[in-house]
């Protein structure tokens, strides 16, 4: 089923200048590009994006880190979107991440691990609203 996945490629891989060979791999896999905007999150933002993890021992060094420079906000569609972003992203650590997945090829660290991508259908739907309000939504 056509859905559509909030993802930003993070700070750590635009410092990087690998924006641009990530977007292409999300293309390739069949994306289409809804929205997208650069944007320097404000450590405000950051923490109510990742609002989830507020309890979390990590929860001030991601937001930091999150807030630390420009990022690449994206809203993204295709069919099975969510399930399918989260499989060409790999596992949350980089050590773990499978061959050929974006963060095994791009990602420093488990926390500086350059790409987020909604983890379900209701998480979608918040986080596209949190950056893109105003866009209509499936569902
Ligand atoms: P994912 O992004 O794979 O869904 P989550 O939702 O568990 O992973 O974690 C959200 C973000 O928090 C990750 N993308 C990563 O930047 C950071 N993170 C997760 N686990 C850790 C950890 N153990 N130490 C530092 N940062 C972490």
């Amino acid at each position: 089923m056509r859905e559509r996945t909030f993802s930003i490629i993070k700070p750590d891989a635009v410092k990087a200048k690998q924006a641009g060979e990530i977007l292409a791999r999300i293309e390739k896999a069949g994306f289409t590009v809804v929205a997208a905007q650069m944007r320097r999150l404000t450590k405000a933002e950051a923490e109510g994006f990742y609002y989830v993890h507020r309890e979390r021992p990590f929860f001030g060094s991601l937001t930091s880190f999150m807030s630390a420079g420009p990022c690449l906000t994206m809203v993204l569609e295709r069919d099975d979107a969510i399930a399918h972003l989260r499989d060409i992203m790999g596992a949350t650590d980089p050590a773990k991440a499978a061959p050929g997945t974006i963060r095994k090829d791009f990602a420093a660290s488990i926390e500086a691990n350059c790409i987020h991508g909604s983890d379900a259908r209701e998480t979608a739907q918040f986080e596209i609203g949190y950056f893109f309000p105003g866009i209509e939504l499936i569902g």
